[in-house]
């Protein structure tokens, strides 16, 4: 016998995501999956075991956003899987790149009313690359690096692999399983019972003592044509007033951030950024505007859209004036496309393909009123934001408690967003450090992501502070994480801006319909809920309190402690009008 000939189907899966580089491993434990989590950890891969799928899925969202290799999560047949669903969506809107193991019902029970046996291929396959249902030992290290390699692949996102539990134990184990189900009877259909699993169980590992050990290859990414380039050089060469919008497209090669950030600055022109390319630039980069950015794109008479499709966020495309000449770039042709012709369709990595302009184009001296015009009336802007936060009130402001943060949190900080106004206003007011320091859900607009998100930001990036900026809403959603946060020393500062509501939603359905059911809840103890989970707990009622209490959440995270500080924030007018449909 080989060695292969030992080794079980866990431990296939497990080789396969450490010859990927996988770190860690997201998961709620299941009977379907207890090979692979074993296995995992054998080999030295950090499992991190979650309250609910949904958050082991985010967190390998976030895993892959900030490292750009895939998040790995893996979870139980059935419910496990159907628990996932939300995060899986909303990681396939943000375009993200993971894994989701999951498991299922033995090849031979599937349909036969096995626990926790659905046909799961319905449920996921509308919101992943792939879905790889596996029948044989041998198909899963090969099926496990496919799908790291589809997942990074041209628009990036999730990938689903299906490893039924008979696939996943060593094959002697197996045979005898078989060998008990087929009993010993000698009626006929015994007998056939017999032959039909016999034959079942060496098909399961056939091939399998022989298969080699996968190995993970490079990614290649898109690049645009030639003629995208020309096009994008010849539109700028006739620009007044350009405009460039980079969004979290532009960053899946997260290890390019940074030279992306230096050929922004070099291209001079006024950049607008978004998603997870919040940052880029660092906290004030000359270039980079936060304010009116509608006005803007009106004015613009060329508009460069690095990873951003004309969705809702552009007003399906309307921001940008007619006559404006539009480019695209981005991995997606639909996403290119979308409710918008451009000009120019760079049809490949946004990034890389600015990279390549910067190196045709220097703006020099040719924008500077131009960008003038725009820096001018974003430090007006801030300007009134500073005088907003000045307003007091009975409890807290929050724009005064956003700008403490802004001052207080580290160079370094990494910001995680789940919520609604308060993490609206929240992306106004604070700067997010530098490139990758930002994390919001995407499209899909998804509440709850903040725990899931946090936990995986703060395992890919040990050592640095990481922030959850909460609705008193959108906690509630990740709260029983703070266990996972104390079990497993992940320290997070969890803001939790209670204003006792749902406010974003209140907000518009009072002003239209003058009722507000559902949308009001408690001044509710988060924090001693974070504290009965064996975390640390504040709440800060007064303004004069929030200078102190920051500092301290900060002391106690940089000690290894998971925080929650939760603020008491008076009402504001600061998001009036702003909906998004
Ligand atoms: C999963 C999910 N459910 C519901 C919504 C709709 N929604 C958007 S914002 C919002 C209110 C959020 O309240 P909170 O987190 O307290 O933030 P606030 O607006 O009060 O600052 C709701 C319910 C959503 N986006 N996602
Ligand atoms: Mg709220």
């Amino acid at each position: 016998m080989t060695e292969a000939n030992f080794q079980h189907g866990g431990d296939r899966v497990a080789q396969a995501l450490q010859a990927h580089g996988v770190r860690t491993l997201f998961t709620l434990c299941g009977g379907h999956i207890s090979p692979i989590l074993s296995a995992a950890r054998t080999r030295g891969i950090r499992i991190v075991d979650v309250r609910d799928e949904a958050t082991a899925v985010f967190a390998a969202d976030a895993t892959a956003r900030l490292t750009g290799i895939p998040g790995v999560a893996a979870v139980t047949a059935g419910p496990g899987i159907t628990n996932t669903i939300t995060a899986l969506k909303n990681a396939q809107l943000a375009q993200s790149p993971l894994l989701l193991i999951g498991g299922a019902a033995p090849t031979a029970l599937q349909g036969r009313g096995a626990l926790q046996d659905i046909d799961q291929r319905p449920l996921v396959a509308p919101h992943v690359k792939r879905f790889f249902k596996i029948r044989r030992v041998h198909e899963l290290g090969p099926a496990v690096g496919q799908a790291f390699e589809l997942a990074q692949s041209g628009v990036p996102g999730p990938v689903f692999v299906e490893c039924p539990v008979d696939l996943l134990y060593d094959e002697a184990s197996i045979r005898q399983w078989y060998a008990e189900a087929a009993g010993k009877g000698t009626s006929i259909p015994d007998r056939l019972l017999r032959f039909y699993l016999g034959r079942h169980v060496r098909n399961m590992f056939h091939g399998a003592a022989a298969a080699q050990p996968v190995t993970a290859r490079p990614v290649v990414h898109p690049r645009a044509d030639d003629a995208a380039m020309r096009g994008a050089v010849a539109a700028l060469s006739k620009s007044g007033r350009p405009l460039l919008v980079i969004g979290s497209q532009a960053v899946v090669v997260a290890g390019e951030a940074k030279r992306l950030a230096d050929a922004a600055g070099r291209l001079g022109i006024p950049v607008y950024l978004s998603g997870m390319a919040r940052g880029l630039l660092g906290r004030d980069h000359p270039l980079q505007m936060r304010h009116q950015r509608r006005q803007a794109l009106r004015e613009a008479d060329c508009v460069l859209l690095a990873g951003v499709p004309c969705d809702f966020r552009l007003d399906y495309g309307r921001h940008v004036r007619r006559s404006a000449t539009l480019l695209a770039m981005n991995r997606s042709t639909r996403d290119a496309r979308m409710n918008r012709r451009p000009d120019v369709a760079a049809i490949g990595d946004a990034g890389l393909f600015l990279q390549d302009l910067a190196r045709s184009v220097s703006g020099g001296a040719r924008w500077t009123a131009w960008v003038n015009q725009l820096r001018g009336r974003d430090l007006h802007r801030e300007a009134e934001i500073d005088q907003q936060a000045c307003t007091l009130g009975e409890h807290v402001n929050p724009l005064a408690l956003l700008r403490e943060v802004e001052k207080q949190a580290a160079p370094d900080a990494l910001f995680v967003a789940d919520g609604g106004d308060f993490v609206g206003t929240a992306s106004y007011v604070l700067h997010p450090r530098g490139p990758l320091a930002w994390l919001d859900p995407g499209a899909f607009g998804t509440l709850g992501v903040g725990a899931g998100f946090a936990l995986g930001a703060a395992i890919a990036r040990p050592g640095r502070e990481v922030w959850i900026v909460f609705g008193d809403g959108a906690c509630g959603y990740g709260l029983v994480e703070f266990d996972t946060f104390v079990r497993h020393g992940v320290p997070v500062i969890a803001l939790v801006g209670n204003d006792a509501g749902w406010t974003q939603i209140a907000r518009e359905q009072v002003k239209m319909l003058h009722d507000d059911v559902a949308t009001v809840l408690a001044r509710t103890d988060y924090h001693a809920v974070a504290a009965g989970f064996g975390a640390e707990g504040i709440v800060v009622r007064h303004q004069d309190e929030v200078q102190p209490a920051l500092a301290r959440a900060r002391e106690l995270a940089a000690q290894g402690k998971a925080v929650l500080v939760n603020v008491w924030l008076d009402k504001t007018e600061f998001r009036e009008g702003s909906l998004s449909m």
